[in-house]
Parts: C-alpha cells; sequence; structure tokens
C-alpha cells in the first residue's frame, strides 16, 4: 500500500461529528486528522494527495447482510464473492459481513470452512462471516462457542424455510442460551415459516401463482407474531437478539416494545423496504418475479414506521441482504409457481446512495446516514473502531462522496452481475468519486483500480453494545 495519502479540503462525517478536517492516512490505516488550513495539517506532507474539496469524506460502509454465491432453490446467488465485493467498493461499501451456511447433517466448521474457501483469495474489499444455523444440535452448540473465539460472533436462525433453514422453538432456544454463554449475537429470519407454507400451498391449488402471492401469503401478522416470538425467546433465554430485514410495521412496533422494556434487542432493515413496496411485486408479465424476498416487499403504508424506527433508534442499522438471481434462467424458475421464485434482491452497490437519497429527503441527518451504514453495523457487529469510523488507527477505508454529482441507477452502468436493478431509473443525487480501502485507492474517481485479493478477511470480535 502506498505510504502516506493526504485527503484535503473535505467535509469529514462521522457517526459523531462534522469537521472541515484533512485525513492523512499512512500503511493502510488513518494516521491523523486535524483542522482544514491548520498549521499541523498544512505541515503533512504525502507521496498523494487527493483534493476533497467540495466532497465529503465518509467511513467506507460497512454492509452487515450480503449473500455472495448463496445456494438457494435450486440455483446459487449470481454475485461471487468476487464480482460482489468489487462491486460493493463502487458503491462505497469497503467491508461486507456474508453469511456461512450450516448444511443439515454437517458440521459449523465444514460449513464455515467452504465459506473461507469460497473468498479467500478473490474478495475486493475487506469481509468477514456470520453463520446460518441450519441444525442445532449438542454437537453444533459446542461449535458455536468456538466460533466466536475464532471470529465468527453472530448466528443466523430461521423461524422460516421448514425443511431448509428452519429451526424450532426449542432449537431456538437453545441456541440462544448457547449464545447468553458464549458473547454470540442471534440473528433472527423472524416469519412464521409453518403457517406460510399452509397458505402457499392454498394459494397454488387455487391457481394464485403470479409473484405478488408471494407477498400475500407472507403476512405482516406472520412477521410480527415470529418477531414478539423470538424477543420472548430470548428473553428467556437472558440474550441478545438482532432481528434481521424487518419490513413491516407490526414488527417494529415489536421491537419498540421490548427496547422500552430495556431488553437488547435490535432491529436492521434494508433499502428495498424503505425504497419499494408491493406495488413493484405486482409488476406485469412476470416481472414482479424481480422483487421476491424474505420476508417480503410490503405495501407503501409501512414504510413510515421504518423511517420513524431509523429516527428513533428502534432500528439501528440498514444492511441490503445482497442476494442476486438473474431474472433470466434464474427467477423465471418460478414462472406458473412463485415458491419457486429464488428469494432475493441485489443491492450492496447502491446502498450508500440510496441513504445519501434519503438525507436529501428529510428522512435522516447526515451524521445519522454514517451511523445506520457504517458505525453501527461495526459496532454491532465487532469491527468497531477499525471499521465504521474516521479516527486515528482506524483502517483507512474512505471515501469521497460528490453530494451533488446526479446519477440514475440502472442496470446498464452497476457493476453487480445480475441483469437488473431493483431500483432501475431511480435518479440519486450524490455518488461515490473515489474509495481507499486500508489506504490502497481501489475506485479512483469513478475508475476501478483495486484487485481481487486485496480483501482481507476480518476475524470479528462480540456485540459493542452489550454492557
Ligand atoms: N431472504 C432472501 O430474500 N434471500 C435469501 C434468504 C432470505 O432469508
Ligand atoms: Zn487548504
Ligand atoms: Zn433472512
Ligand atoms: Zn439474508
Amino acid at each position: 500500500s502506498s505510504a502516506r495519502t493526504l485527503i484535503r479540503g473535505g467535509l469529514v462525517i462521522t457517526a459523531a461529528d462534522e469537521i472541515h478536517a484533512d485525513v492523512l492516512t499512512e500503511d493502510g490505516r488513518i494516521a491523523a486528522l486535524a483542522a482544514h488550513g491548520s498549521a499541523a495539517a498544512e505541515s503533512w506532507t504525502a507521496d498523494r494527495v487527493i483534493d476533497a474539496t467540495g466532497r465529503y469524506v465518509i467511513p467506507g460502509g460497512v454492509d452487515a447482510h450480503t449473500h455472495m454465491e448463496l445456494p438457494f432453490g435450486g440455483t446459487s446467488a449470481s454475485d461471487t464473492f468476487e464480482t460482489g465485493t468489487r462491486a460493493a467498493a463502487w458503491g462505497g461499501t469497503t467491508t461486507i459481513v456474508d453469511f456461512a451456511v450450516q448444511s443439515v447433517g454437517h458440521s459449523l466448521r465444514a460449513g464455515l470452512d467452504a465459506w473461507y474457501a469460497k473468498a479467500d483469495g478473490v474478495c475486493a474489499v475487506d469481509y468477514g462471516f456470520h453463520m446460518i444455523l441450519s441444525d442445532v444440535d449438542e454437537r453444533s452448540l459446542k461449535e458455536m462457542d468456538r466460533l466466536v473465539e475464532e471470529g465468527v460472533t453472530s448466528f443466523k436462525l430461521f423461524m422460516a424455510y421448514p425443511g431448509v433453514f428452519y429451526s424450532d422453538d426449542g432449537r431456538i432456544l437453545r441456541a440462544m442460551q448457547r449464545s447468553a454463554r458464549n458473547g454470540g449475537l442471534i440473528m433472527m429470519h423472524a416469519e412464521n415459516g409453518i403457517a406460510i407454507d399452509v397458505l402457499v400451498e392454498q394459494a397454488l391449488a387455487e391457481g394464485r401463482t403470479d409473484p405478488r402471492y408471494h407477498g400475500e401469503v407472507r403476512k405482516v401478522v406472520l412477521e410480527a407474531e415470529a418477531t414478539h416470538r423470538a424477543i420472548q425467546l430470548a428473553r428467556v433465554a437472558g440474550a441478545p437478539l438482532y432481528v434481521v430485514h424487518v419490513s413491516a410495521d407490526e414488527a417494529v412496533a415489536e421491537i419498540t416494545a421490548a427496547r422500552d422494556k430495556g431488553l437488547n434487542v435490535f432491529g436492521e432493515t434494508c433499502p428495498q423496504y424503505l425504497f419499494l413496496s408491493t406495488d413493484q411485486l405486482a409488476e406485469p408479465d412476470f416481472e414482479g418475479a424481480k422483487y421476491v424476498c424474505s420476508t417480503p416487499l410490503r405495501p407503501k403504508e409501512h414504510q413510515a414506521a421504518l423511517w420513524r424506527g431509523l429516527r428513533t433508534n428502534d432500528l439501528q442499522v440498514v444492511s441490503t441482504d445482497h442476494c442476486p438471481f438473474c431474472f433470466t434462467g434464474q427467477k423465471e424458475l418460478g414462472r406458473g409457481d412463485f415458491s419457486k421464485i429464488p428469494n432475493g434482491l441485489p443491492g450492496v452497490e447502491n446502498r450508500m446512495d440510496l441513504l445519501h437519497q434519503a438525507v436529501l429527503d428529510g428522512h435522516l441527518t447526515r451524521r445519522r446516514w454514517i451511523e445506520i451504514a457504517c458505525a453501527t453495523p461495526a459496532r454491532m457487529f465487532g469491527l468497531y473502531p477499525r471499521k465504521g469510523t474516521i479516527a486515528p488507527g482506524a483502517d483507512a477505508d474512505i471515501v469521497i462522496y460528490d453530494p451533488h454529482a446526479e446519477q440514475t441507477l440502472s442496470v446498464t452502468t452497476h457493476h453487480m452481475n445480475v441483469d437488473y436493478n431493483a431500483y432501475e431509473g431511480r435518479r440519486i443525487t450524490g455518488q461515490v468519486e473515489t474509495v481507499l480501502s486500508r489506504g490502497e485507492v481501489v475506485i479512483d474517481q469513478r475508475t476501478y483500480t483495486g484487485r481481487a485479493g486485496h480483501g482481507r478477511y476480518i476475524p470479528r470480535g462480540t456485540c459493542q453494545y452489550l454492557v
């Protein structure tokens, strides 16, 4: 990495502050910040100087929920670790936390090693792993302790997808009890999958096979009920809980109520729930399949509760759940049967921009933008302050962001390996201009200068919101 880089003249925005400051990086880390024009800043010399006048200087985004190459429904998510992390870099995200998957009947070790191998040597930006628990038995419970020590400190459980990832309440309780002791954080996919599967079967039997019925059977009340139940199980176990991809107002209300009781319950939402709705799911000619994900898109009226939750800190994190499947050949597997549409939306490249637009639209302050997209995910998953902020000693993961640039999100310009963009045609003010990952310029004024294999595996500490 180039020894010293000076980023001069920008507005440095972190979760805590906005300051006109120059930033000096050295050997991949942030060496110092000083007020722009100060004697200290004027005395600095560097191998490379980046002029950030009129730009924001922000921490690289931390996307704590991605699924590169996820096997799902007989196919695999279309972004590899190579293409997906390159797209992340383009979008100003310099760390992802992806989900390694335990297969039923196999150890956590086997699943995790397979995911280490997929990502090894090909990533453009840094990455860590959570572990999906698909088979909670005595062996897996013991393995959880070792994974926490190894830096895989969070475990996703599914109340949905019977026969695939699903865990019943007993298994969930055991995993929560274990995490209460070993410091791990349980991440919950909260939807009542047993009830949903009954409704799926009935819908298909009645000929309701279009993508929009995916949204109708995955009812709000079944997300809210599962969210409530997960919270009660976490209470019984004395464990903290992180609810992933919260989509519905009634689910937010459950999290709010739990937090008002003083429980360590956290909530994540995703850009698709903030910006898209059942209107997209109902698009004609099977185009709605592009918007099939779980939890599903909701009627527009739910968005207000999500924005409010982000403002009031009842929701703390926005991640993408990036899980792309091409329309041609992948989403199409579900023509005539919505339950065969692989679930997931692309978005890793678009998150920072969409949330910047939310700042302009009056939903968030600039500092809250950085908090929900960088600092809090880093703290939640044990990466802070190495990731998620601009401070001496932190990794020099820095985005020079042009808040005035105009762009139109489109498959024709994006870098994700997928044949559509979920936000096609949406106009955004603001764009990533230059990106540093551990001091190396990986995007240079909208030219990719990174390389596969620059990204490193980052073992994580435990959740930093627990006393
Ligand atoms: N939801 C999705 O949309 N995709 C992958 C897994 C999940 O829970
Ligand atoms: Zn100056
Ligand atoms: Zn999920
Ligand atoms: Zn997911």
